[in-house]
C-alpha cells in the first residue's frame, strides 16, 4: 500500500517553518478561542505531578476526573520517559497540571473546557469528566508531534502559554466503521479509538452486520458468529468479536470519552445471518455465504414468528452489551424486502423492540418513509448526497433527528480524485480533502432546522479497503477535518486556516503509523 505521491504546485513550506509555528497553531478540531499568553510557556519535566481534586480517589464524577488523570498520564509518559505521578489537591504549588471541576458552565457546557497554560501550572477546568476529557487531548496536542511517540524523545516538553475557551459546536461528532465487509481485529478497533479521542470525536458506530459478513457472537443464535463470521468480501477467512472482545472495545471508548453505537443492519444487508438460519428466508432456504460487492438483494423474512424471536434476541443481546442510549438498526437499501407495507411494519417492531430493552433507534435516513412509527422522534442518518428528501423534511417536522453523513461529503470510501490510483467508490463523487470540509450540516437538507441537527459522523464502509493501511488512507486526513466540521463554530471554520494546521498534525499521524493521502490542496511538509 503505497499513498498517492503529491501533485507539483503546491506551497510547501520548509520543515524549518514548521518548527518555528506553535502548537497553539496546529489545533485540530480549532477551538473557539485560544489567546496566546507571552512568556508564560509551561515546561514539562520529571518533577511534573498530575493534580486531582480531594476525594478523587471515590465514586461518581471526582472517580471519574481520577480516570481521566490517570489517562492523562499515561499517554504523556512514554515519550517524555516522565513519571507524571497523579496526586489528590494538597494546596501543592510549583510544576503541576491540574484537573478541576466547576460549576461555571458558561462558554464550556457539558464538554466544554477552559485551559490555561503559564509558567507556574497547566489548569484544565471543566464541568465534568468529558470536558476534561477533550482538555486533555487539547493538552496534548499542545505539546511537540513527539509526544505521540511509543518510546522515550530527546525534546524540551514546551507548551505555549495560552488561555483556551471552548466547547463543541455539536453534541454527536462520530465516526463509522464498517467492519462486516471486512473485518477488522480488536487491536485496529482500540487504536482507531485512541485516534478518534484524539479529534474529540464521541461516538463510534460499528456496523457489525452485513451481506458478508456478523461479526459479533450471539448466545441465542451462534451461528451468526461462527457461521456468519467466517468470511468477508473477497473470500477472505473473516472473523468476529467473542462478548468479551467487545465489551473490551466498549470500554476502551468509554474510557477515552466515546460510546460505541452498535448497528445491526435490517431488514436487508443480511445474507449472513440467513446463510447462518435457513428458518430466517420466506422459502426456508439457507443462501450460500456473500463475498462480493453488490447491494440491496437480501432480506429477512418479514411478518414471521421467526423473525420476530431473532430481532428481539439479537437486540436484548446487543443492548446488554450497549451501555449508550442508541442502537442502530440500519434500515437501508431493503430493496429486496417486499411490500413496502411490510418494512414499515418492522421498522416499527425493531423500533418498539429496541425501546423494550431500554434502547433507542437510529436508522439510514432510507427508513424515514413517511407516516412509519419510525419517524417520530426518531434519528436518523442522513447518507444522501442531495439536498431533497421529504421524508427527511416530514420526519423532522414531527420531531425527528437528523445525523448528517451526507456522501459527497462524509462517506470517506469515496475516492478523493478520478486519478486516485488504489481505493475508492465514486458514486457520490469524488471527495477532495477541501470537499470533506467546506459544508454546513445545518443547511444541508432544504427545509430541515438546524435544530434538527443532532451532529456529524464520517463514515467508512469497507468493500474497498481490506485492510488497516487501507483503512488510514481515506480517513486521513479527511477524518480530523470532519471533526472540525462536528466541533468548531461555523464562525471559526477556514480552509485557508485548516490547511495550513494539517501538516503539523501529519507528524503526529507518522508517529501513530498512519497512511495518509498526500492531497495536493494541502502543504505538507
Ligand atoms: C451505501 S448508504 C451503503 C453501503 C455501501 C456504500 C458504498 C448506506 C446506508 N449503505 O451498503 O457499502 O453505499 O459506498
Amino acid at each position: 500500500v503505497v499513498s498517492a505521491p503529491a501533485a507539483a504546485g503546491a506551497a510547501t513550506p520548509t520543515p524549518t517553518a514548521l518548527a518555528a509555528v506553535s502548537t497553539l497553531d496546529t489545533l485540530v478540531p480549532a477551538p473557539v478561542s485560544a489567546r496566546a499568553e507571552p512568556g508564560q510557556d509551561f515546561r514539562l519535566t520529571p518533577g511534573t505531578a498530575i493534580v486531582v481534586p480531594r476525594g478523587a480517589g471515590g465514586a461518581g464524577e471526582v472517580h471519574e476526573v481520577r480516570e481521566v488523570a490517570d489517562l492523562l498520564a499515561a499517554d504523556l509518559r512514554p515519550a517524555t520517559g516522565f513519571p507524571l505521578s497523579v496526586a489528590t489537591d494538597s494546596g501543592r504549588r510549583g510544576n503541576t497540571i491540574t484537573l478541576r471541576l466547576t460549576r461555571d458552565a458558561r462558554g464550556i457546557g457539558a464538554e466544554g473546557y477552559r485551559l490555561d497554560v503559564a509558567r507556574s501550572g497547566v489548569t484544565l477546568e471543566a464541568t465534568g469528566a468529558a470536558g476534561l476529557r477533550n482538555a486533555t487531548q487539547t493538552l496534548r496536542q499542545l505539546l511537540p508531534p513527539a509526544i505521540e511517540a511509543e518510546s522515550r524523545q530527546d525534546v524540551a516538553w514546551t507548551v505555549p502559554g495560552a488561555h483556551i475557551v471552548d466547547q463543541p459546536r455539536y453534541a454527536y461528532r462520530g465516526a463509522m466503521l464498517d467492519v462486516a465487509r471486512y473485518y477488522f481485529p480488536p487491536d485496529v478497533v482500540h487504536r482507531f479509538i485512541d485516534q478518534l479521542g484524539s479529534y474529540k470525536v464521541n461516538r463510534l458506530h460499528l456496523h457489525l452486520t452485513d451481506d458478508q459478513g456478523w461479526r459479533l457472537q450471539v448466545d441465542s443464535w451462534p451461528r451468526l458468529a461462527t457461521h456468519g463470521g467466517s468470511t468477508q468480501t473477497g473470500g477472505g477467512p473473516g472473523g468476529y468479536y467473542t462478548k468479551a472482545e467487545y465489551a473490551a472495545i466498549v470500554e476502551h471508548a468509554r474510557e477515552r470519552g466515546i460510546t460505541v453505537v452498535p448497528e445491526v443492519d435490517m431488514p436487508g444487508h443480511t445474507t449472513a445471518a440467513l446463510s447462518s438460519y435457513g428458518e430466517l428466508t420466506c422459502d426456508g432456504v439457507a443462501p450460500p455465504l456473500y463475498t462480493g460487492y453488490d447491494v440491496g438483494f437480501s432480506s429477512l423474512c418479514l411478518g414471521t414468528p421467526t423473525t420476530a424471536r431473532f430481532v428481539d434476541d439479537v437486540l436484548r443481546e446487543v443492548a446488554a452489551l450497549t451501555p449508550g442510549e442508541y442502537i442502530h438498526i440500519g434500515g437501508d437499501e431493503a430493496a429486496a424486502t417486499t411490500p413496502e407495507a411490510d418494512y414499515t411494519a418492522f421498522m416499527a417492531m425493531a423500533t418498539a423492540t429496541a425501546a423494550k430493552y431500554g434502547k433507542k433507534v437510529i436508522g439510514w435516513n432510507s427508513a424515514l418513509a413517511s407516516g412509519s412509527p419510525f419517524g417520530a422522534g426518531a434519528v436518523a442518518q442522513y447518507w444522501y448526497p442531495w439536498p431533497d428528501d421529504a421524508t427527511a423534511r416530514d420526519a423532522t417536522a414531527r420531531g425527528a433527528k437528523l445525523i448528517m453523513s451526507p456522501a459527497h461529503r462524509a462517506y470517506l470510501d469515496m475516492k478523493y480524485t478520478a486519478t486516485e490510483p488504489l481505493y475508492g467508490q465514486a458514486w457520490a463523487g469524488y471527495v477532495e480533502a477541501r470537499n470533506a470540509y467546506e459544508w454546513n450540516p445545518d443547511t444541508t437538507v432544504n427545509g430541515v432546522p438546524a435544530s434538527a441537527v443532532l451532529g456529524v459522523e464520517a463514515t467508512l464502509f469497507t468493500q474497498i479497503t481490506p485492510d488497516e493501511k487501507s483503512v488510514q488512507f481515506m480517513l486521513y486526513p479527511r477524518l480530523p477535518e470532519l471533526a472540525e466540521v462536528a466541533w468548531t463554530p461555523l464562525s471559526g471554520q477556514s480552509w485557508d486556516r485548516l490547511r495550513t494546521r494539517l501538516p503539523a498534525q501529519a507528524q503526529r499521524w507518522d508517529a501513530w503509523g498512519v497512511n495518509y493521502y498526500r492531497s495536493p490542496q494541502i502543504p505538507w511538509v
